[in-house]
């Protein structure tokens, strides 16, 4: 008699895509848990040949989304990155980018009710205790997926926007700045690092010189940054002048491949270290217009973002108020998934 299925929704949420579960449909032993998610993902092995990942960080992600346990939220979102080729599964950080799926999937398992035109969805991201608003439209009670989900995060409460206490940080020869907005990142001038900061993320991943550096950049930041030894953490932006009308050019290491465009809550910890006087790669951005979203250009296009930071806070220790922007979420596809036997190891 073989496991059972499990009740599954796989949905691209903005640029990544992952398995959506209700929490009340997995284990509740972390342990047990885990397991279980590596043998559906089809994880370590590289290709995920016998799981439903997609053999990339984009595509290794899982959603688990229950009724939430705090009061000022309607849903629990906890993230679980995956590994591809290394057998774990890791709750150190948020993904903005699945976050887009969590309104519309809290709609489709009836957590919430569709409001007459336009929902709104408040959750709570179990990871790092922050929360965030998910609006979209659901017109006839249904979610439309072809409309916008708009993400609105609330400031981050009692966690500093600058890990280290500091605008800039030396770390490894490489000036840079540590701020968190969401996701731990880490910021630099890609001219610094010997690059142009326009390669596509193949030609980058090919250079080992690049990878040496970002792999010693990374050490660096992880005790600096207060994050332990989290196997996703921190991601490394490096910044170049925009080509394309935006204000600025973004190669992010997440933190070994590197990003195909740029995660959420990444893109909004890079524009906000590019509003803080001082903070390294801020020169090269254009002109930052206040009330005006930032545009962040990356490998496959540009995010808009818009971060606006509490004016009496103390220049040492900035705030923000809010940040925002908008993604699209698709219900790929709906059904059971059949996770790999315990014992088995062969794919073939
Ligand atoms: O920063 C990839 C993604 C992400 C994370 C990563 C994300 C975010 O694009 O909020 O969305 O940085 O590992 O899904």
């Amino acid at each position: 008699m073989g496991e059972r299925g499990i009740p599954c929704i796989l949905m691209r949420g903005g640029t990544s895509k992952g398995a959506y579960f209700l929490a009340a449909d997995l284990p509740a032993d972390r342990k047990t848990r885990d397991d279980l998610i590596l043998r559906i993902m089809g994880s370590p092995d590289p290709r995920q040949i016998d799981g439903i990942g997609g053999a990339h960080p984009l595509t290794s992600k899982v959603a688990v989304i229950g009724p939430s346990t705090r009061a000022d939220a309607d849903v629990d979102y906890l993230f679980l990155q995956v590994g591809v080729g290394e057998a774990f599964v890791t709750d150190k950080q948020n993904c903005g980018n699945l976050l887009a799926g969590v309104g519309p999937f809290a709609v489709e398992r009836g957590l919430v009710p569709a409001a007459a035109e336009r929902t709104s969805v408040r959750i709570h991201l179990v990871n790092t205790g922050e929360s965030a608003t998910a609006t979209f439209a659901t017109p006839d009670g249904a979610v439309d997926y072809a409309e916008p989900v708009l993400l609105s995060f609330a400031a981050p409460e009692g966690k500093p926007l600058l890990p280290t206490g500091r605008v800039r940080d030396e770390i490894d020869g490489f000036r840079v700045t540590c701020v968190d907005n969401g996701m731990p990142t880490v910021v630099l001038v890609a001219a610094d690092l010997g690059v142009s900061g326009y390669e596509t993320p193949a030609e980058l991943e090919a250079d080992e010189r690049v990878a040496e550096r970002i792999r010693r950049i990374r050490a660096g930041a992880l005790d600096r940054m207060g994050l332990g030894d989290a196997p996703s953490l921190p991601k490394i932006t490096l910044l170049a002048p925009a080509r394309d009308g935006g204000t600025v050019s973004t190669r992010t290491f997440i933190p070994v491949r590197c990003h195909e465009a740029i995660g959420v809550l990444g893109a909004v910890s890079v524009a906000t270290a590019l509003l803080l006087p001082g903070a390294v790669g801020a020169d090269l951005a254009g002109p930052v217009e206040p009330g005006r979203p930032l545009r962040l250009e990356h490998p496959t296009g540009a995010v808009d973002v818009s971060v606006e930071l509490d004016p009496g806070a103390p220049a040492d220790r900035p705030r923000t108020r809010r940040a925002g922007l908008v993604r699209t979420a698709r219900k790929l596809f709906e059904g059971t998934v059949h996770p790999r036997p315990s014992q088995h190891t062969a794919s073939n």
